[in-house]
């Protein structure tokens, strides 16, 4: 026993006199280790008769113990006094300019969802951003989808198995329209948003990608009509385009979360093959929109006898291809540096209505 207490007092002394983490860990190891010396006094215990294991088996967990407090203790001091000595030496210098190398470049995605909500920010939209992962509800039922949609089946909608209880599942959000439906629910209106981001569909070829991002936007007020659409989407059109004057028409069409629903195209040009926009005599899809349907408005639980709005919705690899000639959808996910380096945008140019989205 009296060994124990000397063993004793000569760890805690070497715990003492530690000066470092690894020390410690040392410490540790050569004492608790596989080979270490308490564990050879333990393993000892097996040969003794049963009256002497008992007492000697309580003195070595008591001297285990108290190792083990004082490493504990020790080790959270020289963690505490590490941190203290980064903390009083440490400075970051946020003056710092920029790498130099100027070698970055913004993807094309993200330098025209910039323009878009400088564009759109400056008629007083706010970003709304969402779950990609969504609920039926979100994404089809509460936007009047029907149940037998096409966009409902398998073969378009990436669905997550497995099922909950009640046999649903989620979706990958085709659309970000549910983002809309969840600030209904949230924000009382008027509500006037913009909500760019990733959407999902099973579909790939040269024009489908089966991730790609979209930005919808939502106004809601009293008294909301369809000039406010048109005035609010003709503006953007010449704006994105940087065309005054740019021809623009609204064309009918069918949406099942608007009515009435229209496609708008822009003017263009495709004489000798090519494709000019803002002259000629052809024309040129860009997005959809309406006036939104009263049963939406009811399923984000806004009274539609007191509140109208209208909404609209376009893809943003589609309009980037548009106005930077980048020929083929494919090349915006394929990380090619040299692509980027050509089609991308240099860092601090930012978006705005003074300077790249104008
Ligand atoms: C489009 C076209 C027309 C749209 C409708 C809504 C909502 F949630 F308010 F009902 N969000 N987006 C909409 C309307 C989207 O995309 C071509």
């Amino acid at each position: 026993m009296a060994e124990l207490d000397s063993l004793h007092d000569d760890i805690l002394r070497q715990i003492k006199d530690a000066t470092t983490l690894d020390a410690l860990e040392q410490i540790r190891v050569g004492v608790l280790g596989r080979n270490g010396q308490l564990t050879a006094h333990l393993k000892g215990l097996g040969a003794l008769a049963p009256d002497e294991r008992k007492a000697r088996g309580a003195a070595l967990n008591q001297l285990r113990d108290a190792v083990e407090g004082a490493l504990g203790a020790a080790k959270q001091h020289h963690e505490r006094a590490a941190l203290d000595k980064r903390l009083a030496e440490e400075r970051i210098d946020v003056t710092l300019p920029v790498r130099a190398d100027n070698d970055g470049r913004i993807h094309p995605i993200s330098q025209t969802t910039d323009e878009l909500i400088a564009i759109f920010g400056e008629m007083d939209f706010t970003v709304a951003e969402g779950p990609h992962i969504e609920d039926d509800f979100y994404n089809f039922t509460a936007l009047n989808i029907p149940p037998e949609h096409p966009a409902r089946q398998e073969h378009d909608t990436f669905y997550l198995t497995p099922r909950a209880a009640d046999g649903s599942r989620k979706v990958l959000r085709t659309h970000t329209s549910p983002v809309q439906i969840r600030t209904m629910q949230k924000q009382k209106p008027p509500i006037r948003i913009i909500v760019p981001g990733r959407t999902f569909r099973s579909d790939h070829d040269a024009t489908h990608s089966p991730m790609f991002h979209q930005v919808e936007g939502l106004v809601i007020d009293k008294k909301v009509h369809m000039g406010h659409l048109k005035g609010c989407l003709i503006e953007f059109c010449r704006t994105f385009f940087d065309i005054d004057d740019l021809p623009v028409r609204f064309r009918p069409s069918y949406f099942p979360f608007t009515e009435p629903s229209a496609e708008v195209d822009i003017g263009c040009s495709r004489e000798g093959g090519g494709l000019k926009i803002g002259a000629g005599a052809d024309w040129l899809e860009i997005l959809g929109c309406g006036m939104v349907h009263p049963k939406v408005l009811a399923a984000g639980g806004i009274d539609p006898t007191e509140y109208q709005g209208f909404a609209f919705g376009m893809g943003i690899e589609r309009i980037a291809m548009l106005k930077y000639g980048i020929p083929d959808l494919r090349t915006f996910y394929e990380s090619d540096l040299r692509w980027l380096k050509h089609y991308g945008f240099v860092p601090l140019d930012q978006p705005s209505l003074v300077s790249g989205a104008r």
